[in-house]
């Protein structure tokens, strides 16, 4: 190589600061507090954020679901939020790369802990904890995103989330989950759509249900009945990604909008640690995706449910569990901050 250029490259290495000062801002941050502890080290929390056990401070709320009551096969999600926690020490680094949002500058959010239940043998009972857990959650004006738990959960984390105003939803999943009573419950993990909208809290038209498919189609009437937006996995392919977050914005509009993903959503080629898999599913690239084209809208909330770790011994699911709910936490940050401008 000349000199010449050998000598800039070597000028290039001395530079210190990062390009983007908000980045600077960020690890001298890291530096004054306690926050540098190493991934490895120290206590998990959802993606890493600091733990908090008071709402005063925060804006959004992680919070940990270890519920599986709701299941109509094979339990396991229970063990979620513990596993996304540990797999959350992987990623490092505060800035989304692609939307540059750095969500710790845009608002404060942390680490909240888990629901803890008082009855661990009691669906109805463990139902009423969960909404009774996020009424306070929404007392305090935070916005919660929650690690499930099978997705059952979601109906009583809805009652709260839209007790004031009905939310649409952006719900991605293989199944539409709007089934009635089966097995003697209608608080079943196929069923917390058509209970939220039945409670008044889910609007059935402002809502998009994408990547659905599989045998238990015939359960999905109520979807069609009340006017919600079923996008088959088929359709997903047809229309492209791009269409189907245009039509998925334009279905929300500017109400108050609540994400969902069930991580069945994607083929368990990618995520087999989940209870009720079915082939032939989204890309974990597509799902991310479809998260960021959700930017801009008004977000008040979102989960990530149906994580079951006994199912999936590399631990993978998890991580695509952690990183979806990190493409959550930016596109609602961002929301949180639109707002207070
Ligand atoms: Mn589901």
């Amino acid at each position: 190589m000349n000199s010449t250029k050998l000598e800039k490259l070597r000028k290039l290495a001395e530079k210190i600061d990062f390009n983007d000062s908000r980045l600077n801002q960020h690890y001298r941050e890291m530096e004054e507090t306690s926050a540098n502890i190493k991934p490895y080290a120290g206590y998990s929390t959802l993606l890493r954020a600091p733990q908090h056990t008071s709402l005063k401070e925060l804006e959004i709320a992680l919070i940990g679901v270890p519920f599986d009551f709701g299941v109509t096969n094979r339990p396991g999600a229970r063990f979620g939020p513990q596993q996304i926690r540990e797999v959350s020490s992987m990623a490092e680094g505060p800035m989304h790369h692609e939307s540059k949002i750095i969500p710790s500058q845009l608002c404060r959010f942390g680490d909240y802990g888990d629901v803890n239940f008082e009855s661990t043998y009691n669906l109805d009972q463990g139902i009423e904890e969960i909404e009774a857990y996020y009424h306070k959650v929404i007392d305090a004006g935070v916005i919660p995103i929650s690690a499930g738990g099978d997705h059952s959960i979601t109906y009583p984390i809805l009652k709260a989330v839209g007790r004031e105003n009905s939310v649409g939803l952006i719900h991605i999943d293989a199944h539409a989950d709007t089934g009635g009573p089966f097995n003697g419950s209608k608080f079943h993990h196929g069923g917390p759509f058509r209970n939220a909208a039945l409670a008044g809290v889910l609007d059935p038209e402002r809502t998009i249900q994408i990547g659905i498919r599989g045998r238990a189609e015939p359960h999905w009437d109520f979807s069609y009945d009340s006017g919600m937006r079923v996008v088959h996995i088929e359709e997903f392919y047809q229309m492209g990604l791009e269409k189907v977050i245009e039509e998925a914005r334009q279905v929300v509009g500017d109400g108050p909008t609540y994400i969902s993903f069930d991580v069945d959503g994607i083929d368990p080629a990618f995520t087999p640690g989940t209870g009720t898999p079915e082939v032939g599913g989204l890309t974990p690239r597509e799902v991310q995706q479809l998260i960021r084209g959700m930017r801009g809208l008004n977000l008040v909330g979102g989960d990530v449910v149906e994580v079951a770790p006994p199912y999936d011994p590399s631990g993978n699911t998890a991580l695509v569990a952690a990183t979806m709910m990190w493409e959550i936490l930016c596109v609602i940050a961002d929301s949180v901050a639109n707002k207070s401008n």
